[in-house]
């Protein structure tokens, strides 16, 4: 069934044609390529990971970096559109766009050298080198600046011990992306898959994310090599600032889990009949239709302010952490309400709207919870830390 995004607010004139373009292109790739196989796959347990260079081809990974390195060099309204597309058919998908562009490519941008910038960047962005981002601990996911994972100098480079939870992309990445304590300070290195030391174990019985790849790292006694240093990593502000980058892109993803819901409800709505009408015509039903478009272009008000401020380079953190953790309790939500008016049918996988519902739960727990983001923005209106 195609899809159709809400405009309610008319927002599409306030698009360039580029952006568009860039929102069109997505949208066509995925109703042919990954709409007719995602619900399998989501059963399955599979992601389908035949179609990453096609990805890379339509240029949606690393889609706001710099051309010079392969990528697209759009703007950021033109990449949240892309992100919209790809998690209205899955939060997996969408989810192994942000790791690879903003975990790992903007960190290798940012923080790496220039050998380091030519020798992952295109071939990032053309699919055919993988990345994770190792942040999380088994012991510590809200409060990353207690991690235990060490690395130690030694000639030519550093050990690395420790392990890494809860990693997207973790047991089919080409380079870890993994962040660990030097001299007691959190620095970045890129760990190749074939490091001896190294392996991955495949997070099983996921019932939320399952068309999406999640495993641990490990690391025994790594010989990470001296050019494998994110030289420009300093402290927990580096993966923080990544971070911001991936928290900007699910607020524009949970826009299109949202409109994914809204729009197979309210289709529903019109053809399911009840009672002799179609259930659309009774004002209960009305009233969750209407909070759902009105969450919607709210959250879609809130992504292409951030998105034009994120272009001038004046966008704040923790108005990203609002963007996140604003629309993504509204995708929830939409899809908890959409789920309701499907009744019976909404629960099965013939239709996407369980599958969202499922996704989501992650996507409110990773890249900082809902109470995570309701802190940092507590902190920043009261000047007062309610963390510890
Ligand atoms: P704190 O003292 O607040 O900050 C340390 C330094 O960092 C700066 N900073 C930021 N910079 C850029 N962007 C941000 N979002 C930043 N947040 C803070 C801050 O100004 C400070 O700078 P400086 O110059 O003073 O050193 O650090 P804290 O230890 O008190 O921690 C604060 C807290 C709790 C907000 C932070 O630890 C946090 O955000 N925790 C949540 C952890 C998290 O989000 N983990 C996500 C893991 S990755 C993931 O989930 C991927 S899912 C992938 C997918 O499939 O899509
Ligand atoms: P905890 O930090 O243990 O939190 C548990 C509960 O306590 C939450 O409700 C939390 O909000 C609450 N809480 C914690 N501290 C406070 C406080 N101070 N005040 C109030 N409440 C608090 N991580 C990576 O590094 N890379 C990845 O690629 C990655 N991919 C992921 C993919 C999936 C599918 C999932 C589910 C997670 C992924 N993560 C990844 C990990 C994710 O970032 C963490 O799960 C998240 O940061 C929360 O950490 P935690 O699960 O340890 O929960």
């Amino acid at each position: 069934m195609s899809f159709t995004s809400v405009d309610f607010l008319e927002i599409d004139a306030l698009l360039s044609e580029e952006e568009l373009l860039s929102r069109k292109s997505v949208r066509d790739f995925v109703e042919a390529e990954i709409n007719p196989l995602i619900a399998e796959c989501y059963e399955e347990g599979k992601f389908p990971d035949h179609l990453i260079p096609q990805l890379g081809e339509l240029g949606v990974l690393g889609a706001n970096l710099p051309e010079e390195y392969g990528c697209a060099g759009l703007n950021n309204v033109a990449y949240g559109l892309i992100m919209q597309e790809l998690e209205a058919c899955d939060s997996g998908i969408r989810s192994f766009a942000s790791v690879q562009g903003a975990l790992c490519m903007y960190p290798i941008y940012a923080f790496g050298n220039e050998e380091q910038r030519r020798k992952y960047l295109k071939e990032m962005a053309a699919g055919r080198l993988i990345g994770c981002f190792g942040l999380t601990e088994p012991n510590f996911g809200s409060n990353p600046a207690d991690m235990l994972t060490k690395a130690d100098r030694v000639t030519g480079g550093f050990i690395l011990n420790g392990a890494k939870a809860w990693i997207t992309n973790g047991s089919i990445a080409d380079v870890a992306i993994v962040w660990a304590k030097l001299d007691g300070e959190i620095r970045g290195f890129l760990v190749d898959k074939d490091t001896r030391g190294f392996s991955t174990r495949l997070t099983k019985h996921k019932l939320s994310l399952r068309a999406s790849i999640t495993s641990e790292l490990l690391f025994e006694d790594c010989l990470i090599p001296e050019e494998n240093l994110l030289e420009k990593s300093n402290g927990l502000k580096s993966p923080l600032m990544c971070l911001t980058q991936a928290r900007y892109g699910i607020a524009w993803g949970a826009l299109g889990a949202a409109m994914s819901c809204y729009d197979t409800a309210l289709r529903y709505s019109q053809q399911r009949v009840q009672f002799g009408r179609p259930i659309g015509g009774f004002q209960l039903t009305q009233e969750k239709l209407v909070k759902m478009v009105t969450g919607i272009s709210k959250a879609q008000l809130l992504c292409l302010h951030l998105g034009r401020k994120k272009d001038t380079g004046n966008l704040k953190p923790v108005q990203v952490s609002m963007a996140k953790m604003n629309n993504v309790a509204m995708a929830l939500e939409v899809a908890r309400t959409s789920r309701s008016i499907l009744g019976a049918n909404g629960i099965t996988g013939e239709y996407p709207i369980m599958r969202h519902m499922a996704n989501l739960e992650s996507v409110y727990t990773y890249e900082g919870t809902h109470e995570i983001h309701t802190l940092i923005i507590g902190q920043s209106i009261t000047g007062q830390s309610a963390f510890g």
